[in-house]
């Protein structure tokens, strides 16, 4: 039997560490159920270490080692001790860790040497009261067992340094406790305590207090005289916490703390004062209800640990954790510097030609009325177009308008500056009738563009609405419901407006500041500095129409903007309509661009060269280069580095593709998209024909959704199919 050998084995050892007359010896993890007797005859031992076996029981002859001074039973199986422990009387440490022992002798107290007992994870339902007795006594573990009371002797424990009751059912700190002023750590979590007592501030020796896992929803000010407190523990994540809901203003005077863990303390704000703790080093406030951190924990030099998992951060702050505490201490400083609250939305006109949308913009600006304006091109940009005040919550709301040029040519390219969350005002003319004015097809491509899903919250906000006239003028309607029913709530409703009279004009005002104040991200406030950076931007957009986006960076540090903010200010930005910045693209994250007509240009020049025209659409990169980099264009010149972002832009709005031409050494291509005729070719039945080495052919006619059986128009689809065919 492997346990016979091994009890062979110690009793082996045992006779020979008895001949050599050694010190010390070691009988760890041997699998031992029982102790030879003859452990007995070792009466020069000094250290024993017979921990990890599976003893139920020690050998009598145990209080012969008349010199032992450390003993290390834990991990057995021990219920009871022997009555001759008490003949250990030169014990200085006794590990009686990870045993079941419900009861300890008396005799337990003549251990006059003894410095450290552990007794942690027991079946301990009371303490003998000669434990009083035990004068050196240093270190007294009692951590998780039964106990529901401590013997009052140990009121006399002098020596006492580091008393651990963790994990008992005490309820509340006895008060003899209040005795031992020598304490250094006292940790008392788990035992179901609802207040620490006010004599607690006798204990002004405490460096540790550890009273997690209780009761407590608040801690006494007599805490305050604990002036030498490093750590303070009221919620551990191994073990839980205290439903205090607020910071105690006591701990606010710990000015020792180096160490505050307050895991899930039902906390839904910080003060400002913790910044006082300058000691501070770690901070764990997991699992708590917070959405914000107090700017004044900048302040503290030292912290080099803050736990911030599993709390309801805000957006800014939360992006900043995931870089590290860096990182948060550049958001918190930032933020406590003077604030602004961003009441502030892009507004994006778009409709076709000559539908109204300048006018538009301008009635809504209170432009006096200019009877024959001049069509848009491209897209204007106005900052700060508009003030409306909501008038739910009376909140001043800026706009900043961006009006699009309707003609046929640049329909597609507005695309790529149709961002969420916006306002989007898809303007049509009832003189010519919904159909002409391609409402629902503006509406498809806001929807395709500037909708995501899994963003509910960034989704694109569009008012239909409808001009030259008031009701007398209505000579076309359109189906409102069954738009309602395909956009569902991107739609927030339908206006008539007549920008000339000023006819329902005041009602679309409200609704568009109504709806601006109901975005989740307006109102939200950002340091102040984030304004200088703005103004940069604004005055590096009358010089360049695109910056690097290191150029950004730098420009942000110029005005004392922490990079790590760069991103999160560069975000803001284009959702405000102040530069475009497709920040989560790998391509095209390098660039910024400041003046969004600048881009459209470069897009039209492509749209509108005769020879790409001529070839359906098709167009070699080497004449983009051609294109764009054409030396007669002086400041219009597009410089080769942006050439392939440009490309990438376009695919990325369908506008083209890549095509593989069949010749094996055939110049990289696109096709443009928008120039493929929309005629049929005239042969291209020849096309269909079966050909050598072909197996199947297929054409497609028509396009149904599966749900409504009715016709589909997949705008994205239709273009992705022309390149696919295109060879047919
Ligand atoms: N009576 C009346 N005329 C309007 C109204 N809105 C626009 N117009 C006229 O319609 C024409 C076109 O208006 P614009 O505001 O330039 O239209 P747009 O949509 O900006 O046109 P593009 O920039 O070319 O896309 C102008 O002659 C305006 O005077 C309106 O509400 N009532
Ligand atoms: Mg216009």
């Amino acid at each position: 039997m492997t346990q016979d050998k091994a009890y062979r084995k110690a009793e082996q050892w045992i006779e020979s560490a008895q001949q050599v007359g050694v010190t010390q010896l070691n009988l760890s993890l041997m699998n031992l159920t029982e102790l030879p007797e003859s452990l007995g005859k070792l009466s020069q031992l000094q250290y024993l270490d017979i921990s990890d076996n599976q003893l139920t029981t020690l050998p009598e002859s145990l209080g012969k080692l008349s010199q032992l001074q450390y003993l290390d039973i834990s991990d057995n199986q021990l219920t009871t001790l022997p009555e001759s422990l008490d003949d250990l009387s030169q014990l200085q440490k006794l590990n009686l860790r990870n045993n079941q022992l419900t009861t300890l002798p008396e005799s337990l107290g003549n251990l006059s040497q003894l410095q450290y007992l552990n007794l942690r994870t027991n079946q301990l339902t009371t303490l003998p009261e000669s434990l009083g007795n035990l004068s050196q006594l240093q270190y007294l573990n009692l951590t998780v067992n039964p106990l529901k009371t401590l013997p009052p002797s140990m009121a006399i424990l002098s020596a006492l340094q580091a008393l651990l009751v963790g994990g008992n059912q005490i309820g509340e700190i006895p008060q003899f406790l209040g005795e031992l002023t020598q304490l250094k750590r006292l940790y008392f979590w788990g035992n179901g305590l609802n207040t620490i007592p006010a004599w607690i501030d006798r204990l002004n020796s405490l460096e540790i207090l550890s009273i997690h896992a209780n009761q407590l929803t608040r801690l006494l000010d007599a805490i305050v005289n604990l002036q030498n407190l490093k750590i303070l523990t009221l919620g551990y994540h191994k073990e839980g916490g205290n439903p205090l809901k607020s910071l105690p203003e006591s701990i606010r005077y710990l000015s020792q703390l180096e160490k505050l863990e307050l895991y899930k303390c039902e906390l839904q704000f910080l003060p400002d004062w913790l910044g006082e703790l300058g000691n501070l080093e770690t901070l764990d406030l997991r699992g708590n209800h917070l959405t914000d951190l107090p700017a004044s924990l900048a302040q503290l030099d030292r912290l080099e640990e803050l736990q911030l998992e599993d709390n309801p951060l805000n957006p800014e702050l939360a992006a900043a954790y995931e870089q590290g505490l860096d990182a948060v201490k550049a958001y918190l400083r930032e933020k406590a510097e003077a604030q602004i609250v961003l009441n502030e939305a892009k507004l994006i006109l778009v409709g076709e030609g000559e539908v109204g949308k300048t006018s538009l913009l301008g009635a809504l600006r209170g432009d006096a009325w200019v009877e024959h304006r001049p069509t848009t091109h491209g897209v204007e940009v106005d900052i700060k177009s508009l003030t409306l005040v909501d008038a739910d919550s009376g909140t001043e709301i800026t706009l900043n308008g961006w009006d699009f040029g309707g003609q046929n040519i640049y329909r597609h390219t507005h695309q790529l500056f149709f961002t969420a969350p916006a306002i989007y005002l898809a303007v049509w003319n009832p003189r010519r009738g919904p159909a002409q004015c391609r409402v629902e097809e503006w509406l498809k491509m806001v929807k395709h563009r500037a909708y995501d899903e899994s963003r509910p919250d960034d989704k694109p906000r569009i008012l239909v609405v409808a001009t030259h006239g008031g009701p007398k003028e209505r000579l076309d309607h359109i189906d409102e419901q069954a738009l309602r029913e395909e956009f569902g709530d991107l739609i927030v409703g339908f206006h008539h407006i007549d920008s000339k009279t000023g006819y329902g004009l005041e009602g679309l005002e409200q609704t568009i500041a109504q709806t601006v104040a109901r975005i989740p991200q307006v109102g939200r406030a950002v340091p102040a500095r984030w304004k200088r950076v703005l103004d940069a931007v604004r005055d590096r957009s009358q010089t360049d129409a695109w910056i690097t986006y290191e150029q950004f960076q730098s420009l942000c540090a110029d005005q004392e903007v922490d990079l790590t903010l760069a991103k999160t200010y560069a975000a803001i930005l284009n959702e405000l309509g102040h530069l475009i910045h497709y920040g989560s693209d790998a391509v095209l994250r390098d660039i910024a661009i400041l003046k969004p007509e600048w881009l459209s240009k470069a897009i039209s020049f492509v749209l509108e060269d005769p020879q790409v025209k001529q070839q359906n659409g098709l167009v070699r990169h080497s004449r983009l280069g051609e294109l764009w980099d054409d030396p007669e264009r002086g400041a219009d010149r597009y410089p080769q580095q942006l050439h392939a972002v440009f490309l990438k832009l376009m695919e990325r709005c369908d506008l083209s593709y890549r095509v593989e031409l069949p010749e094996a050494d055939a110049p990289p291509t696109s096709l443009m998209a928008q120039l493929v005729p929309s005629r049929r070719p005239d042969e291209w039945e020849q096309d269909w024909l079966l050909r050598p080495g072909d197996t199947e052919r297929t054409q497609i006619c028509r396009i149904l959704d599966a749900e409504t059986g009715r016709t589909a128009e997949a705008e994205g689809l239709m273009y992705r199919l022309i390149v696919r065919l295109h060879r047919f």
